[in-house]
């Protein structure tokens, strides 16, 4: 067998930050990483059909695809070409690499080594008090996890986590199984994610989406870029910003880092971008402290209620504000109170950047709003979003074309997994809609989210953990808290394409049950199967893949969990889990019953592209108690680190799928050969006495006492704002506290984490 061995850690080097994304150099990158895991057949086979019409949905983020008709023959980015070659690889996880290595062996291993080792090819299973895995057959492996779930005294003893990586179909029935069971327990990724926009949004707005269409990115007069490196984590957005430009839009970042893709972009599907200097992308750059987009928005608020008074009836869209929204009056006084040194403090910035901007806004109609974790995964991510909310409302920049909230979802499907049902708490009228089309009563009790239910094993009030797609144990915060609460579990067990740690840190048994992926194809009693899956800008449209299974015992999640139903649930209530298995025509046609916007599913995503859901909202419907859009006040909040300390942001490198390393490399950033870096302003290590290149642990600080200490980190002199230091997920997921949550939201605040810097206490590994 061949093994995939580490590169040294202390290969690390460092050159200057890129001042610009995509290109020549980025294809050739891709090309690289696809040829080493994969044949060149299975490369052409992938790629050819990534995000085409009919074709396999690339499996990375939820940017959405140009529409049908007007794509490019190679409309996938760099790291779509990685994401889909890293499933696609040819080599394979088999029953000798399990006898190989014991499990203990197996936790010694880094993130990346595990998911280097290839596909996942056969049913495993780690018996009571056993040292490694073993072979076990389907129905074998399905009959001791319904044992364990029927044996619970509770079904809210039970976990089922998922990853936006899901399609709908198996989502879909995911949720009807776990509701039938009798629990809520759907905790999944998105609480780690945007569940801060959804929050936000569903106040607002009704709504818990993106009201936006690609359309309206291109024909935005100005687009904010909040919070997010899409650069590397969602490469095709800069083309679509690209289009703006080249539309006379403008643009504006805010970012503690100047990454290299919010400055220019050279597109590599234009002769242009591949010969020329590319595009400038951001007009203007606000290089903001962590936390600080409260203030900021607060600010631009300030601005416009006092151009409004200095010139009334031209600043405001007053009949926007009388006729579609509430709050106004409250949210106004509470803004006026807003003061400049409290701004100014908690943003770094200078008033006459603040001001410049506000003149921007003043010049635009319709201006869009875009973001992601840089605001979601702080403690004060809902109340910023709102006041994003109240600043597209003030000028009537909600609803209309060229206009809008754009939150950028992460996971290619996170966002349709929740529209198919996956959250731990849905709305009565979807859960109405499933007690009429199964006759049951699906459990009216909140369920656990992620946080939750962490805290849940740790209490020993959860017992079996099921991870569909994802990583929980990675993904989570608090890292040595959260493989304590999976190793007291009595079953763990998880369906998945590709080796994680998260099969690693085991319950009193645990099971892994290897899949398809994306770009398998899928044939079942009917014949070959797609699935569908839902953008960030709500299209929906098919997905099918092409390449032979990895191996010829695979199950599909729709297989997997059908079967599972059906020994655990039996015939009651009276679900046809073997037609579901046998033609996913059949799960559609439920979720046409059951979710608004599926009408004649089958038939529509049939068509080319697919489809758009509604949103309620583009046609000037708010669906809040009030049925109008509302203004919040929101409290004013700076975040500082005590004297010493910096405010740490855990974000992703070019060269990651979230918890997946695919190499040791962040090319934009200039940081080659090594991950265990920590990049802090020249000026902050004067101040602290640091030596740029030093060795350090990052330690934590946190109110319960813990300490929470990542060792051996080695120190990189970087741009970054005052105040603020970076280093990569998930590697410092140790260092943040399980209770450090967003209010309201409960997302863990890996983007501000109090550290402060110590001599190291090892050497690097
Ligand atoms: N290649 C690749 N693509 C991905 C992923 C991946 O891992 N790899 N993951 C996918 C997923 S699940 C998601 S959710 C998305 C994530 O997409 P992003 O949100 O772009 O991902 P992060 O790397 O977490 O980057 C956060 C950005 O926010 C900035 N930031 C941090 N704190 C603040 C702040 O307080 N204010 C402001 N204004 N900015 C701040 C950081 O400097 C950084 O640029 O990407 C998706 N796409
Ligand atoms: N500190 C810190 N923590 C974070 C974040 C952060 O920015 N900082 N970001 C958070 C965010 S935004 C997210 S979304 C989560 C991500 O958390 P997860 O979604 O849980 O993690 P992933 O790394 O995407 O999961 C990768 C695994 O998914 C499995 N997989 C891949 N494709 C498939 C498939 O088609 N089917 C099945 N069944 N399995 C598949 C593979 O086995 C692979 O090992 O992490 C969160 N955690
Ligand atoms: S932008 Fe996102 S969805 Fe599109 S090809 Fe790149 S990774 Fe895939
Ligand atoms: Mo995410």
């Amino acid at each position: 067998m061949r093994e995939i061995e580490e590169p040294d850690e202390d290969g690390l080097t460092v050159s200057a930050p890129r001042t610009g994304a995509a290109g020549v150099p980025a294809g050739a990158h891709a090309l690289k990483y696809a040829l080493e895991q994969t044949s060149p057949k299975r490369t052409a086979l992938t790629l050819l059909n990534v995000n085409q019409t009919g074709g396999i949905d690339c499996p990375g983020c939820a940017w959405p695809e140009p529409a049908a008709g007007k794509r490019h023959l190679n409309e996938y980015c760099e790291n779509g070409a990685k994401h889909i070659s890293d499933e696609a690889t040819t080599r394979r996880v088999t029953a000798g690499f399990f006898q190989r290595y014991s499990v203990a062996e197996l936790s010694g291993k880094s993130d990346r080594w595990l998911n280097q080792q290839g596909r996942l090819t056969e049913p495993m299973v780690l018996r009571d008090g056993a040292d490694h895995y073993e072979p076990i057959g389907w129905d074998d492996a399905l009959d001791l996890l319904a044992r364990e779930l029927r044996a619970l005294d509770h079904p809210d003893e039970a976990l089922f986590y998922t990853s936006g990586r899901l399609a709908n179909e198996p989502a879909f029935l995911l949720q009807l199984f776990a509701r039938a069971f009798g629990t809520n327990n759907l905790p999944d990724c998105s609480n780690m994610c945007h569940e801060s926009s959804g929050a936000a949004l569903n106040e607002t707005l009704g709504i818990g989406k993106g009201s936006v269409s690609l359309d309206d990115i291109h024909d935005a007069d100005l687009v904010f870029v909040v919070g997010q490196n899409p650069g590397t984590n969602h490469p095709r957005m800069l083309a679509a910003l690209e289009e703006t430009k080249r539309r006379g839009g403008q643009i504006v970042a805010v970012n503690p880092l100047p990454e290299a893709g919010l400055l220019r972009f050279k597109n590599p599907q234009k002769a242009r971008g591949v010969i020329g200097r590319g595009t400038d992308l951001a007009d203007q750059f606000l290089q903001i402290r962590p936390g600080g987009d409260l203030a900021l928005f607060q600010a631009l608020n300030l601005l416009l209620l006092e151009a409004e008074d200095r010139a009334p009836g031209t600043v405001l869209d007053r009949d926007f504000i009388r006729a579609r929204t509430t709050g106004f009056d409250a949210f106004a006084d509470h803004i006026r109170r807003v003061t400049w040194p409290e701004v100014l403090r908690a943003t770094g910035l200078s008033r006459d950047e603040i001001e410049r901007v506000h003149a921007r806004v003043l010049g635009s109609r319709g201006v869009v709003v875009c973001w992601a974790m840089g605001l979601t995964q702080h403690k004060h991510g809902v109340p910023t979003i709102r006041e994003i909310v109240n600043f597209l409302l003030l000028r009537g920049n909600i609803g209309r074309p060229g206009a809008g909230v754009c939150p950028v979802r992460g996971h290619s499907n996170v966002q349709g997994d929740r529209t198919m049902g996956i959250a731990e708490r849905m709305p009565k009228p979807f859960l109405d809609a499933l007690e009429r089309e199964f006759g049951f009563t699906p459990p009216a009790a909140p369920g656990l989210d992620s946080v939750n239910a962490i805290r849940a094993m740790r209490d020993g009030r959860a017992k079996v953990f099921v991870g569909v797609a994802g990583n929980f144990v990675r993904a989570s915060p608090d890292s040595d808290a959260t493989e304590r609460a999976l190793r007291g579990c009595r079953l763990t067990a998880h369906i998945s394409t590709k080796l994680n740690r998260s099969h690693t840190v085991c319950g009193r048994v645990a099971l892994i049950l290897p899949t398809l992926g994306r770009s398998d194809r899928d044939v079942q009693a009917s014949g070959e199967q797609f699935m569908t899956v839902e953008d960030s800008m709500s299209e929906v449209h098919t997905t099918r893949g092409r390449l032979d299974p990895a191996s010829g015992h695979l199950l599909s999640e729709v297989s997997i969990i059908s079967r599972l139903a059906r020994k655990v649930l039996g015939t009651r209530p009276d679900i046809p889990w073997e037609d579901f298995e046998a033609d996913y025509d059949t799960v559609r046609d439920r979720v046409a019953r059951v979710v608004a916007g599926f009408e004649d599913f089958n038939v529509r995503v049939r068509r080319p592209g697919g489809f758009r859901l509604p949103n309620p909202v583009n046609r000037g419907v708010f669906r809040t108690p009030s049925g109008k859009a509302v203004f919040t006040a929101n409290d004013f909040t700076a975040l500082r680190a005590p004297a010493g300390h910096l405010v740490l942001q855990t974000l992703r490198s070019h060269d990651q799928w979230n918890t997946v390393p695919y190499t040791m490399n962040d090319r934009y950033r200039g940081i080659e050969g090594g991950r265990r870096v920590v990049l802090v302003n020249p000026s902050d290590l004067a101040e602290l006495g640091v030596a740029d290149g030093a060795l350090v642990d990052l330690v934590g600080v946190w109110s319960d006492g813990v300490e929470r200490r990542a060792p051996a980190f080695r120190v990189v002199g970087y741009p970054t704002a005052r105040g603020s230091a970076a280093a990569y997920y998930p590697e410092t997921n140790v260092l943040v506290p399980l209770d450090s949550v967003a209010d309201i939201s409960n997302t863990p605040t890996s983007k501000s984490v109090i550290v402060r810097l110590e001599p190291a206490s090892r050497p690097p590994a």
